[in-house]
This record gives C-alpha cells, structure tokens and sequence, in this order.
C-alpha cells in the first residue's frame, strides 16, 4: 500500500515505525459507544472484569527485534465489550492517542485464534504494566506481523458497526 494512496486506512495493519514514547500520563481510555455517548474506562475498572492470562506471547517488534516470550493478563476483549456493549456490535476500532490503532471485528472475538484470545492487558508476567509499556495495551496473541496490531496506550475504542449503545 503506497503512502500516498489517499484512500489507505491508517487502521489496517501497514508497516510503521513504533513509537517509544507514552502520548500522555494518563492510562485511562474513552469507550464510545454506537450511539456516539462515550464512557472513561480506567484500569481499576478493568480489574473488576474476569481477568484471563495468556502465555507464550511475543512482539515482533519492526524497532528492536522480538521479545518475550511474556505472560500477559488483562481482560478479554470480548468479556469487556460484552459488558459494556452487550452482543450486537460488529465493529470497534481500537487507538492510541499517537494515532496507532486496529480494527477488530465480533467474528475474531467469538472464534478465537488457537493462540489465544485478544485481550486488554494491564499486567506483564504478573506485575502491574507500566505507562511506558504500553498500559492498558492490546494483545493480538495471533499477531506475528511486527507487532502491527499490538497497540500500546489504549486511548479510545469505538463502536463502528452493529448495535453497542452506551447506557447514560
Ligand atoms: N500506540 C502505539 N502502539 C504501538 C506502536 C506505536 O507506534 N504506537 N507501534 C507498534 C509496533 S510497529 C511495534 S514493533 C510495537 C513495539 O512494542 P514494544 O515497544 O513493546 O517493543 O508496538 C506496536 N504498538
Ligand atoms: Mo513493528
């Protein structure tokens, strides 16, 4: 895909140089809903949900080779937007405030790959993340591609298609 192609989506997977450096202090994220209301998730909010770990996870990292194998434990994305979304939506973008982001559609969620689910990750072999890796982080446990689709500093997920409305 060329740079140029104006109709490129910056949410598809393309290659990208990671950026080190946390957008902000602030881990918490804004959940918008179909309907356009948006609700701030903070991590302790997170917690509150059924917390999954997922081994044997790596990121193959385009700036500094591969690393890990880590242990992340979060929430399952699905488990999270069943929550707050219930079971209708389609479509969600996922981004950070510096722009990075990925779609994920409601059919990944409910066949999960053989590596494991996505989740929303707050710890990294059992300690609390930190800002600078990436809390609250997407973890694609199926992704090889260069870590194209683990997004660090969750700062907005989005309901794009499907039902998802958030309560007042
Ligand atoms: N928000 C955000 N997430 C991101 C990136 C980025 O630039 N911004 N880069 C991606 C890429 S291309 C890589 S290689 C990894 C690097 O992750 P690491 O710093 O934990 O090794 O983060 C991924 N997630
Ligand atoms: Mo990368």
């Amino acid at each position: 895909m060329s740079p140029h192609d104006e109709t490129a989506d910056p949410l598809q997977p393309h290659s990208h140089e990671p950026n080190p450096a946390p957008p902000s202090n602030d881990s918490s994220f804004e959940l918008v809903g179909s309907n356009g209301r948006s609700q701030t998730i903070t991590v302790h909010d997170l917690q509150q949900l059924p917390k999954t770990s997922i081994g044997n996870c790596f990121i193959v990292s385009t700036g500094h080779g591969t690393s890990g194998p880590f242990t992340f434990t979060g929430v399952t994305l699905l488990n999270f937007a069943t929550h707050f979304c219930g079971d209708t939506w389609e479509e969600l973008e996922v981004v950070s405030a510096d722009g990075f982001g990925n779609r994920v559609f409601a059919h990944e969620l409910h066949q999960p790959d053989p590596a494991g689910p996505i989740l929303l990750a707050y710890e990294m072999n059992g300690r609390l993340l930190t800002r600078e890796q990436g809390l609250v982080r997407m973890i694609v446990p199926s992704e090889r591609d260069d870590a194209l689709r683990q997004v660090k500093w969750v700062g907005e997920i989005k309901v794009v298609r499907g039902g998802g409305e958030i309560r007042p």
